[in-house]
């Protein structure tokens, strides 16, 4: 049988707190409640996923140029603050062929003024935010159509 095409979803930093703390920010799900949501729209949407959160900007870095050397159909990713932080990882986006879909769980452009610029954004397919949890459904959705 042929393999799924398969989605990376890249997590940054602090996400895996997710639904402990700031859930009217965030919202109640956990990561891994959000993982088995994607799972299951995956199997609907005859893809595979690969869900990750790291702490640190060298593995999501990492992560973007093995999804690119794997021949990843798309990438999802929630860079986290470093979405408006990070030219390391604005770089790595420039460098990788596989699409990449933006996701965030608020709305940063509702937010602070620090998380209005997103070095993430200029070198996404595209963006979808301030959905919380189900912001990652329609990202996949989107993904697996790319
Ligand atoms: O809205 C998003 O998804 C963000 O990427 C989340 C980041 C934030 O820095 C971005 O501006 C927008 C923060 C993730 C931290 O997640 C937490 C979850 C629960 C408790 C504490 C932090």
């Amino acid at each position: 049988m042929a393999t799924l095409p398969t989605i990376f979803v890249l997590n940054g930093p602090n996400l895996n707190l997710l639904g402990t703390r700031e859930p009217e920010i965030y919202g109640a799900d956990t990561l891994d409640d959000i993982a088995g949501a994607l799972e299951d729209r995956a199997r609907a949407l005859g893809v595979r996923i690969d869900m990750r959160q790291s702490n640190h900007e060298g593995h999501l870095i990492d992560w973007l140029h093995e999804a690119n050397a794997t021949g990843a159909k798309a990438v999802i990713l929630n860079a986290g603050a470093f979405t408006h932080t990070s030219i390391a990882l604005h770089d790595a986006l420039k460098s990788i062929r596989v699409p990449v879909v933006e996701v965030h769980l608020s709305n940063p452009h509702a937010r602070e003024a620090f998380r209005h610029r997103s070095f993430v954004a200029p070198v996404a397919r595209g963006t979808i935010a301030g959905f919380g949890a189900m912001g990652y459904e329609l990202a996949l959705d989107a993904a697996a159509r790319l």
